[in-house]
């Protein structure tokens, strides 16, 4: 990333983009205009409006303007608003701590096991705890992949199990070890009552106690789970929205080698 200025260079839609004083755009660069929505408790009319107007103002926008606004029921008005942001972000000293793998192709991947490792790797997926979602964890493993990323379960060089939902730890562990697995990946998606922290700390404590945590690659994802906060919870890497199979793939392929696992 160049810390510097760009130039856009398009005649008289020239400006400067300054990445030390980043604003939205909207029609022309650093413009700052912002789209929001939201819900007053009050009723709908003008006093409404000017309330959006003025909370908008209050949220550092400038030229708040109503777009659209509704009565939802009785003593709530839902509104459309724009507003130019006065704010700007410096770019140039963003750190944000994620998986550095090189990600491959389903077929890139499946190579990389053949050469670098030479026998299928076992890899077992679950929602886990109390949790019910599993269409992330499926997105992950199905065999018809999603959104055009073929899932684990296709690859020739993975063998993988998804245990689907509400998989309590003891069990997913138990299945760990009856699979002789690899590698783990734990899936959560509620965070209500931070119980997502609760319910992944005591699987890796479990894990420590059978003395298996160092032997397998963990992993976990769902849509508020970060690189970050997996690392700080002990896990090897984890994986928010937009994760592919063939992210989560690479990141287990690559770190068994790294690591030089055996069985
Ligand atoms: C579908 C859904 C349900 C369905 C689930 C059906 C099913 N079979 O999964 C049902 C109706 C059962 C349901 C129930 C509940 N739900 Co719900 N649900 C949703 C909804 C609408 C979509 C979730 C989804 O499928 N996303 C699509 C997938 C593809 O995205 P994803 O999960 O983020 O997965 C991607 C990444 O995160 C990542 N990923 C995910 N997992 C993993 C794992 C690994 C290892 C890796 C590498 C990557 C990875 O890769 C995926 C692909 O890119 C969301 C709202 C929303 N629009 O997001 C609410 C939502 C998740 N649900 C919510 C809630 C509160 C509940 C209930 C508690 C409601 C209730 N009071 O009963 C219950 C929970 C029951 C339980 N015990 O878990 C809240 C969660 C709030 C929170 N922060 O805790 C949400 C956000 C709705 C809301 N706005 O309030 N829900």
């Amino acid at each position: 990333m160049s810390s510097g200025l760009y130039s856009t260079n398009k005649g008289d839609f020239e400006k400067t983009l300054d990445y030390k004083k980043v604003k939205p755009y909207g029609d022309t660069l650093n413009d700052g205009k912002v789209q929001l929505s939201f819900t007053l408790p009050l009723p709908c009319g003008p006093e409404a409006t000017e309330a959006a107007k003025q909370l908008i103002k209050k949220m550092g926008l400038d030229n708040p303007m109503v777009v659209y606004y509704k009565e939802l029921t009785p003593g709530f008005t839902f509104f459309n608003c724009y507003g130019s942001s006065t704010h700007t972000i410096d770019y140039t000293t963003i750190f944000v701590p994620k998986v550095e793998t090189d990600v491959m192709d389903m077929h890139q991947t499946d190579e990389f096991i053949k050469t670098n490792i030479g026998r299928e790797l076992v890899v077992i997926g679950a929602s886990t705890g109390t949790d019910a979602h599993t269409v992330g964890i499926d997105a992950i493993m199905n065999m018809k992949g999603f959104a055009g990323h073929y899932g684990l379960e296709r690859y020739e060089m993975i063998r993988a199990y998804n245990l689907g939902s509400q998989v309590l730890n003891e069990n997913f562990i138990a299945k760990a070890i009856e699979l002789k697995a690899d590698a783990l990946l734990v899936s959560q998606t509620v965070t209500q009552k931070d119980v997502h922290i609760k319910n992944l700390v005591e699987l890796v404590e479990m894990m420590e106690a059978e003395g298996l945590r160092d032997k397998v690659i963990l992993v976990c994802g769902g849509p508020r789970i970060t690189h970050e906060l997996a690392k700080e919870l002990g896990y090897d890497a984890g994986f928010g929205i937009n994760t592919y199979a063939d992210d989560v793939a690479s990141f287990v392929a690559q770190e068994y080698v790294r690591r030089g696992l055996k069985r």
